[in-house]
């Protein structure tokens, strides 16, 4: 792959991933109407309610930018099949219900505005379209009626509206950056599966790299693709395939939803959050953190609340997260810490996720350190070089500094 292509997603680290559909009507997680095996008419209440008027993509688009996220990718269609878009290959889109409007364009003008980059996420899945057949993941799966006539569905029309639409939001809605399908699935259960000889996807693949070569393309089409994409975990290690370190983003959510869930609670705290990006960039990869606004076009206020707190630790700490990768493997980091370093300035970044009890022991740095200093309020810090390792004194510190917040800036000689 051309490393050049690749530059600008590892060098940004941290994207917002919004999750954006009819499900935010229903206020209980993006999965409701497979959750809860709802058919197209039960569902088409939320088609004719939809009409977000506190929708204001421009704050999003703020919101976006102060948090230090350098690009987005937004749920053009989700399983449930309805466009954001004014697709002119259906009419269960954004445009046909009361809101009456594509809600897409205007949101990735806005980003852009912002200098973010942009990317859409395509659902494989289509709970709505006509020639989508049954799988294990269909909200129908166990409607006998429905088993029995999806065997009359001519598939093949549905992995052409697939291909039609992706050749509409390629050529129709300016520069898009990433491409995110989801997902194939295997067979199970006496359901067929659905993976690449499904989707076509060798074929789809040259289309999109045709129309948009260098576009960044996910993992999810069961075929190679520019960017691996683990979802809600933390991989212990820079993942590699075959032995190669690869580029990677880990998918993430405030509160455990994609879509707007108004009751959910597990919400993580904005040291949690932030731990999680560290920890990301620490091992190579980027964080792709994910909103889900409302039915009215809102974001939550608990995600803004986080964002914002996002905001402020990277307003300080943004040198240790843009640019940055995995610390040469030479350095051994300390118990509670994670490493990022940025090659093109040879730093060295220290990150504490909790305090040290007493000392905090850096072996192998003895001699190398030309100075140190605390990000945060740039006070002095005094290293003690002996016994072949540095030892930083827990006094200096603001013992009322919650962990995490703490970066010191290493300027280290290059590894040999
Ligand atoms: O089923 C989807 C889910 O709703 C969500 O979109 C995530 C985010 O990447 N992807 C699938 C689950 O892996």
């Amino acid at each position: 792959m051309n490393e050049d292509r690749t530059k600008w997603f590892t060098e940004a680290r941290f994207g917002m991933y919004i999750h954006w559909g009819l499900y935010a009507l229903g206020a209980r997680h993006e999965w409701m109407k497979g959750r809860e095996h709802l058919t197209n008419e039960q569902y088409d209440k939320y088609f004719r309610r939809f009409d977000p008027d506190l929708y204001d993509p421009e704050l999003w688009a703020q919101l976006a930018a102060d948090a230090g996220m350098k690009y987005m990718v937004v749920t053009a269609k989700h399983h449930e099949g309805f466009c954001l878009w004014d697709s002119k290959l259906t009419e269960y889109k954004a445009t046909n219900t009361p809101h009456g409007k594509d809600v897409l364009r205007p949101m990735l003008d806005a980003f852009r505005d912002k200098g973010i980059r942009t990317g859409l996420y395509y659902s494989l899945l289509d709970w709505h379209h006509d020639h989508y057949t049954v799988d294990v993941k269909h909200p129908l799966r166990y409607d006998p009626n429905f088993v029995a006539q999806s065997k009359e569905r001519d598939f093949s029309r549905y992995v052409d509206y697939l291909f039609g639409q992706t050749r509409e939001l390629l050529t129709e809605y300016g520069d898009i950056d990433v491409l995110f399908y989801d997902f194939s699935i295997a067979a199970e259960e006496g359901f067929a599966g659905k993976g690449k000889e499904a989707w076509q996807s060798e074929k789809l693949v040259k289309m999109i790299r045709e129309l948009r070569p260098d576009i960044m393309l996910n993992d999810r089409l069961e075929i190679p693709g520019d960017i691996t994409t683990p979802e809600q975990y933390q991989p212990r290690e820079w993942i590699q395939v075959n032995g190669k370190r690869v580029v990677w983003e880990a998918c993430q959510t405030f509160s455990g939803s994609w879509g707007y869930y108004r009751d959910e609670e597990s919400w993580k705290s904005v040291e949690m959050l932030v731990q999680m990006l560290v920890d990301t960039v620490s091992k190579g990869g980027n964080l792709l953190l994910n909103v889900g606004p409302t039915g009215r076009g809102e974001f939550d206020e608990r995600a803004v609340e986080r964002l914002k707190g996002i905001g402020e630790w990277m307003r300080r700490h943004r040198s240790a997260i843009q640019g940055c990768t995995a610390a040469p493997e030479a350095y051994e980091c300390p118990q509670d810490c994670r490493f990022t370093y940025h090659p093109g300035k040879n730093r060295l970044y220290l990150h504490l996720f909790a305090w040290p009890f007493k000392q905090l022991h850096l072996p192998g740095f003895a001699g190398k350190i030309a100075y140190a200093q605390l990000l945060n309020d740039a006070s002095e810090v005094r290293f003690v070089d002996g016994e072949q390792s540095m030892t930083m004194e827990a006094g200096a510190f603001d013992e009322g500094r919650p962990a995490g917040t703490l970066t010191l800036q290493l300027p280290v000689k290059k590894p040999n």
